[in-house]
């Protein structure tokens, strides 16, 4: 059964173009006398043509109309929300930063990128032993958070992860956290792991694969911290030269924007 046989209109268009075909037969030069087909052949089959239309098969077109009807309204629906997503990631220049990872985090359970969704993020990559620019950073990150849950309550996870495996064990990192932001989740893994994660996060560390809990060394790596959208998507980087001020003014337009686009609070 085709769509257009189903609106109310072509139903009375089936019957009085049933009814021009038959005439248009009946008008048609035929070898049988004229007489022997008119008056009640005629009438018959207009009464037939009509009789289709059944209270069943109303009902029929009725229900089939409603689910066609709700058919389109939820493909306009998905339409919709692609194209806001889309429009959500049209951000100049976004690069393609952040990517699936399994990590533990510093009370030892597995953390991975699905826990940061729905919330806004911020992702600092360090290590404990580093003398001085990741606490600084920490430090800076964390009053930014504090400041932004004054404003909007927790919406915004912090968090660190470890560029040295070898040393950055779970309860090494859990005394750690716990020293910058209540809220602040600690995150370390193996060599690989870790390498893997700062891969996807294009955050480079020094680290070599063989060291060992008791070396000495310090770590070379990459110092800023990534600010994470709820979808888990990249928003934007800030260095040492970002100031606690940048980063929470940064993070207000961010969400001034999203909730007007998406019309959604996180
Ligand atoms: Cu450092």
């Amino acid at each position: 059964m085709s769509a257009s046989s189903l609106s109310a209109p072509s139903f009375r268009a089936i019957a009085s173009s049933s009814r021009r075909a038959l005439s248009a037969r009946h008008a048609f030069p035929s070898t049988v006398p004229r007489l022997a087909k008119l008056p009640t052949s005629s009438g018959t089959r207009d009464k037939s043509a009509v009789g289709v239309f059944t209270p069943k098969a109303a009902a029929l077109f009725a229900v089939t109309g409603a689910a066609l009807f709700f058919y389109f309204r939820s493909e306009k629906d998905k339409l919709q929300e692609q194209r806001r997503k889309e429009k959500e990631d049209q951000v100049v220049g976004r690069p393609q930063v952040g990517g699936p990872f399994t990590l533990t985090d510093h009370k030892g359970k597995t953390f991975t990128e699905k826990d940061l969704l729905g919330k806004w993020s911020l992702i600092y990559f360090g290590f404990t032993n580093c003398p001085d620019i990741c606490p600084e950073e920490l430090d800076k990150m964390s009053a930014a958070v504090e400041k932004l849950d004054k404003e909007y309550g927790p919406i915004v996870q912090p968090v660190f992860i470890s560029v040295d495996p070898a040393r950055d064990s779970v309860p090494q990192v859990a005394r750690y956290v716990s020293e910058f932001h209540p809220r602040l989740v600690g995150l370390t893994g193996d060599y690989a792991t870790l390498k893997a994660t700062c891969k996807a996060f294009r955050v480079y560390f020094s680290t070599p694969p063989d060291a060992k809990a008791s070396d000495d060394y310090l770590v070379d790596h990459s110092i800023f911290f990534y600010f994470m959208d709820p979808n888990g998507q990249f928003v934007d980087a800030f260095g040492k030269v970002s100031t606690e001020e940048d980063v929470v003014e940064r993070v207000k337009k961010e969400i001034a924007r999203w909730e007007g686009e998406t019309g959604r609070k996180v």
